[in-house]
């Protein structure tokens, strides 16, 4: 690597670090210290101050930490209601997946919880609450976690992470209506300020032939992206954090709690511009721009293939899998939800209050220390399954199951290339195949990631035994 080279890549990252959380130090011993609370921030063209939700100071939060390197994570809650932190897409040990009364006891205002792990998969990771999701989440209640592999070291010149939100907020900074009955039954609500790290379309500098990693991930709870690029091709190289073999960037969608990573060769003239776009509606919308200047890098590096080391996951047996369904499902009435909510207590942020969607026929009540309702299916450690997934509604929903990472095989309506992931976007009316092996014993929750879809029955979870 050519000085130069060396010098740039420490650029790269140091912009990133600049976004995480500093070790902490004296009493607390943990690797890192989360305080969640309410924290003003500003937002860009708000009149005045968003009293957001958040971990640390800065938003948003980028943690970094060290494939199969142990870490302790502590979190401190706040806020005025219990909550935990789920480790999306992070294949950890059960009792750190953060669901309240389905993994831990909540996390009480004022309590702590401390969380530790070694992550098993490198890549971008998602952290949140699990429940009253669409409040915390809608306040920007979110971090990323990013794990770091040796294996990847020097194989890009400049990498930015690139976190997407949309916020629910007036001119003023306040917060403009979080949910409604009418778009939680539909797509969601949307959000009128889109943002990019917190910005509106940042801008971010590389030098002309810089090989250039974009670690894209959508923390919003309802805006599904097509992301697309102008002024140079891009590869998506991993999905949901994991490698891919590389294919062509063209409208990929990035449904919420997805990630993408993307990865190009930035132009050799200098004063080019790069932009990431969302293509949804006719006339893109800018995410990002990429203002090429400077040097030019060595032409060395621009024929090596933009590509990871391959992702090293179970690998299931298609040949002998066990076959399972899972119908997604509106405008159910179960119920069985209002019966099993009897059994609650006075658990509010938990409970499901509106019924509007369906796994299986049945819409998940909530979630409550006196008990739980069946599971969608009981699996066997180790054990392949293929779950076909049918999307009978005519909406849009990116399904996430906690705990493991799944091999994308196959659909009815796309041409999908086979990838992992652990969080998948359905079309309306689509059949699309996954596959995976059992991982550890628990209960898995497996949800629609759109928040108010999620929260309003289209939820359930697989038992591991
Ligand atoms: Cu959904």
């Amino acid at each position: 690597m050519s000085q130069t080279r060396r010098q740039f890549l420490a650029t790269g990252a140091a912009a990133i670090a600049a976004t995480a959380l500093p070790r902490a130090a004296g009493a607390a011993t943990a690797d890192f210290v989360l305080e969640a609370k309410e924290r003003p921030i500003r937002l860009p063209g708000c009149g005045g101050p968003t009293l957001a939700w958040t971990y640390a100071e800065t938003w948003p939060l980028a943690l970094r930490v060290k494939r199969r390197q142990p870490v302790t994570i502590e979190f401190r809650n706040g806020l005025k209601e219990h909550s935990s932190i789920h480790w999306h897409g992070l294949r950890i040990p059960h009792a750190m997946d953060g669901v309240p009364w389905i993994t831990q006891d909540p996390v009480k205002p004022g309590d702590r919880f401390t969380y530790s792990f070694a992550p098993p998969d490198p890549g971008l990771f998602f952290f949140h609450p699990h429940c009253d999701d669409i409040t915390a989440l809608s306040h920007g209640l979110a971090g990323v976690i990013i794990v770091e592999d040796p294996r990847e070291e020097g194989l890009f010149d400049q990498e930015e992470l690139l976190v997407l939100m949309d916020w629910r907020v007036k001119d003023d900074g306040s917060y403009d209506t979080i949910t409604t009955d009418k778009t939680a039954a539909r797509a969601g609500t949307f959000g009128r300020l889109r943002t990019t790290n917190g910005q509106l379309a940042p801008a971010y500098q590389v030098r002309p032939g810089a090989r250039l990693r974009l670690r894209c991930i959508n923390v919003d709870a309802s805006r599904i992206p097509l992301l697309d690029l102008a002024g140079a091709a891009g590869q998506v190289i991993a999905t949901d954090g994991n490698a891919c073999a590389p294919f062509p960037l063209a409208a990929w969608p990035l449904g919420p709690a997805m990630r993408a990573d993307l990865a190009l060769i930035a132009p050799d003239e200098a004063e080019a511009v790069i932009e990431l776009h969302d293509v949804w509606q006719s006339t893109p919308v800018v995410l990002a721009r990429f203002e090429v200047a400077g040097e030019p890098l060595p032409m060395a590096g621009r024929d090596r293939p933009l590509a990871l080391p391959p992702a090293e996951l179970p690998e299931p047996d298609l040949a002998n899998a066990v076959k399972l369904e899972l119908d997604l499902g509106a405008g159910v009435t179960d119920p069985a939800v209002a019966e099993f909510q009897k059994l609650f207590g006075a658990d509010e942020i938990c409970t499901t209050q509106r019924v509007f969607w369906s796994l299986n026929t049945r819409a998940w009540p909530g979630m409550a220390a006196t008990g739980k309702p069946e599971p969608l299916a009981v699996m066997k450690s180790g054990t392949s399954y293929i779950v076909e997934i049918f999307n009978g509604t005519p909406h849009r929903h990116p399904m996430h199951l906690h705990g493991h990472t799944f091999k994308v095989i196959g659909s009815s309506k796309r041409d999908v290339p086979v990838h992992w992931a652990d969080t998948v976007l359905l079309e309306p009316k689509e059949r699309l195949k996954i596959a995976f092996v059992g991982g550890e014993p628990g209960d898995w929750m497996v949800h629609c990631h759109i928040i108010e879809h999620q929260e309003t029955g289209m939820m359930g979870y697989y038992r591991v035994a």
